[in-house]
């Protein structure tokens, strides 16, 4: 029997495609997101296509009670967690620093990292009582290297790199593997939030080039949790081939 895979943002992007390819490999798995319509829909879907075992659980990471509400109702058989997949994150706004709205940096920061400490926190428990497990955490090229406009997003996303390490260094003596994924631009709901549902905005990001897809992103860290036991990849930076680094860019 595999262990239980636990998704946050699963909803859309990274982590919709991560459900489908866990579940097209017969992984159990625990779907969460705000937007319940879709967790249910892509339930229902997932059980029967794959006939796998789905629990679609709806709340806000930011919401530090309802997250260890929710791992503390967790019913026993879905308390075996083998990997969890902190993806739930966003962007908001494009703006110099002295411009940005203050209401976009607070929810990034209480999002892409609070967030990713409550969920880590409330499900490690299960997983060093197991004595095994593996959390993948989305970073970014934007944790990698600051651009311009950048500013919180990036500032997060540097946090989400650090947070990877000092978890990998304090988690070993529970020999629970942690592995940053650190993608480029992918064409994913992503820029649509960023840019406040401006389709021109969110569109002009992807011109020009082929950016990576969700299912390029989710083949990646499927691949990093099929390896043995005692090998763990720390960290990989994925970007289009057409993208050096945050600041490069070839569009045609
Ligand atoms: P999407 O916008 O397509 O998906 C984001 C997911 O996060 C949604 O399922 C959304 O679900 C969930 N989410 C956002 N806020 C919250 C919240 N407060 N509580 C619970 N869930 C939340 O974006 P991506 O798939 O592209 O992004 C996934 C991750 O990858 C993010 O951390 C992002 O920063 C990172 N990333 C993205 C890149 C890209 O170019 N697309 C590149 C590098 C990193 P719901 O709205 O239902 O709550
Ligand atoms: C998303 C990639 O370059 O837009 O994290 O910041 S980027």
């Amino acid at each position: 029997m595999k262990g239980i895979v636990f998704i946050t943002g699963a909803t859309s992007g990274f982590g919709k495609a991560c459900a489908e390819k866990f579940a097209s490999a017969g992984y159990p798995l625990v779907i969460t997101g705000r937007r319940i319509e879709r967790l249910e829909a892509m339930a229902s879907a997932l059980r029967a296509e794959f006939k796998v075992e789905i629990l679609p659980l709806c709340f806000d990471v930011q919401d530090k009670r309802a997250v260890f509400a929710m791992a503390a109702q967790l019913p026993d058989s879905w308390k075996n967690i083998e990997i969890l997949i902190n993806n739930a994150g966003l962007a908001l706004g494009r703006d110099l620093f002295d411009q940005a709205d203050m209401a976009d940096w607070e929810r990034m920061i209480d999002t892409n990292v609070k967030g990713l400490l409550y969920v880590s926190r409330a499900i490690l428990p299960l997983m060093i009582q197991v004595g095994r497990g593996h959390i993948i955490n989305l970073g970014s090229i934007a944790g990698k290297e600051v651009y311009e406009k950048g500013n919180v997003y990036c500032a997060s996303k540097f946090a989400v790199d650090a947070i990877t390490k000092s978890m990998r260094i304090d988690l070993l003596s529970h020999q629970i593997k942690v592995t940053a994924i650190h993608p480029g631009a992918a064409e994913t709901e992503f820029s649509l939030v960023r840019f406040k549902q401006d389709k021109n905005a969110a569109m002009k990001i992807y011109k020009g080039y082929k950016p990576l897809s969700a299912e390029d992103v989710a083949g990646v860290i499927f691949y990093c949790t099929q390896l043995p036991a005692h090998v763990c990849i720390n960290e990989l930076v994925i970007s289009p081939t057409a993208q050096a680094n945050s600041y490069y860019t070839f569009r045609s």
